[in-house]
């Protein structure tokens, strides 16, 4: 039973009690002109009639029947920024207002929250709603276990739902390298091959990257690629071992263990790969960020790691992006110039670090948003090493205070991720996935202020509904009062 609307992320402003609005065969769809707000009407109507089964046409400029338009209308509002938006419902209309196209996204997804499961009662709202932090993203691993274009789409969609707008693709790891590269074309051909317990494997073709991005660019998401360097590079070893140590062709890899691989630092031929293969990602990526990983580079020696890193982000800069690192890139130094991504919950002192020396951060932390940890002892799914993690531990934590020496001043977003060594079906992603990602959404959303989580947990046990709708894959935690 749900006695609030089962609203996720919370807005940070929020009236009801109004009258309902019915969508029925008459209700419109009346963009402001333009093609980025009559694409996203016609997205809205699409995802609205199927599951109202209402016609719902999406026509521009047009002066719709009384009690029948829904209206995505810009307005200039400088308070609202980029991503936020006005949902008014009343029983004459209903108005999504924002000052630019990703806010009109975001208050269709509200909407779509409000209809879960095909209402066609709209309840009466007044919802003004901006987002705490600019970064609020998932990651999902398709180097461990290979995904293709179809799975990463969808999820993309069910991720974008909950207001997610980055989805960082981990591309490169021992087990297989994902990504075509013109230049070095061995990497994906040969480094493809593959995956953890030896199935097929596989890697997205530039074109399919492209579609990718396009995709996502749709529902305002940035995808962020990241080519996991100087470690997890086995399948590039295979691929080109003159690029390692003992210039031997390493064998292909198609275990779990981390850390074993490494590039050999100190080779011109290593320094031309790192460049082409960024330079070429780089041009790929529409978006301002290129992730070189730097995680667990544990046979890179130490001051190898270090010029490495300090080599490699000029090489991001210079092709126009922002290089992001693991949070061990702090130990290269290098201050303001990498976005760091905090993990590992057993070294919060390296976030600190980063923060004292100038860095940004996105908070990872293992033991909140690794949606790859177990829920429970029991779960047939995922590793422990960073603690189970059920609804509860990724909701209830402050990305403002979870590390001393960490605060909203420095920190640019949150991120969740899904590792892919146990995960080998797009059902497992899913149930990996839901509940724990609509929980990691608030904590990035939400103002702190306005997270409460008994509140939350009643509003989650809605979404059964809309995940039923959509054919999602989702674990029944004991820690919600599910609706069936
Ligand atoms: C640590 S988190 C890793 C990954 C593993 C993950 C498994 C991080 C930056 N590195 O290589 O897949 O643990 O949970």
């Amino acid at each position: 039973m749900t006695t609030e609307l089962s609203l996720v992320p919370w807005p940070a402003e929020l009236e009801t009690g109004g009258t309902p609005f019915v969508l029925d065969d008459s209700t419109v769809l009346v963009p402001d002109p333009g093609a980025e707000p009559t694409r996203l009407a016609e997205q809205l109507a699409a995802h609205l009639r199927s599951t109202t089964g209402l016609p719902l046409p999406v026509t521009p400029g047009a002066t719709p029947q009384a009690n029948a338009a829904v209206r995505l209308a810009l307005i200039t509002d400088e308070s609202l920024g980029r991503e936020g938006y006005e949902l008014t419902v009343t029983a004459e209309e209903v108005v999504i207002r924002a000052a630019a196209p990703a806010g009109l996204f975001y208050g269709a997804q509200t909407l779509r929250q409000l209809v879960p499961a095909g209402d066609r009662a709209v309840p009466g709202v007044r919802v003004r709603d901006v987002p705490r932090f600019g970064w609020r993203g998932m990651m999902l691993d398709i180097a461990r276990h290979f995904f293709g274009t179809a799975d990463i789409e969808r999820f993309i969609d069910l991720v974008a739902l909950y207001k997610i707008n980055v989805v960082h693709l981990h591309l490169s790891d021992d087990q297989g390298w994902r990504l075509e590269i013109d230049g070095w074309p061995e990497l994906a051909r040969v480094g493809g091959r593959g995956q953890v317990g030896g199935g097929p494997g596989g890697y997205l073709s530039k074109a399919a990257y492209r579609e990718i991005v396009a995709y996502a660019a749709q529902r305002y998401v940035t995808i962020v690629p990241e080519i996991d360097l100087p470690g997890h590079t086995n399948a590039a070893l295979v691929a080109y071992p003159e690029l390692s140590a003992s210039e031997q062709p390493p064998e292909p890899y198609t275990g779990t263990r981390v850390g074993f691989s490494s590039l050999r630092v100190d080779s011109p031929q290593t320094a031309k790969f790192v460049r082409a293969v960024l330079t070429e990602v780089a041009e790929l990526t529409p978006g301002p960020y290129v992730h070189i990983g730097g995680d667990e580079a544990l046979s890179t020696p130490p001051d190898d790691y270090v010029r490495f890193m300090r080599d490699t982000v000029p090489v991001v800069a210079s092709s126009g992006k922002q290089a992001v690192g693991w949070q061990e890139i702090v130990r290269a130094g290098l201050g303001p110039d990498a976005l760091v991504q905090y993990w590992n919950t057993r070294q919060p002192e390296q976030a600190a670090e980063a923060a004292r020396a100038g860095a940004r951060l996105i908070m990872s932390p293992a033991a909140h948003v690794y949606l790859d940890m177990k829920y429970h002892d029991d779960w047939h799914l995922g590793q422990d090493w960073a603690g189970c993690v059920d609804v509860h531990d990724a909701y209830g934590w402050d990305p403002g205070t979870l590390v001393d020496g960490v605060d909203d001043t420095v920190v640019d977003g949150v991120e969740a991720a899904l590792w892919t060594e146990t995960i080998t079906t797009m059902a497992d992603i899913e149930v990996m996935t839901f509940p724990r990602l609509p929980a990691v959404a608030e904590v990035a959303w939400t103002p702190q202020a306005r997270r409460d989580w008994d509140h939350f947990r009643a509003r989650l046990a809605g979404h059964v509904r809309l995940w039923q709708a959509l054919s999602v894959a989702f674990y029944r935690s004991e820690q919600v009062d599910w609706e069936r």
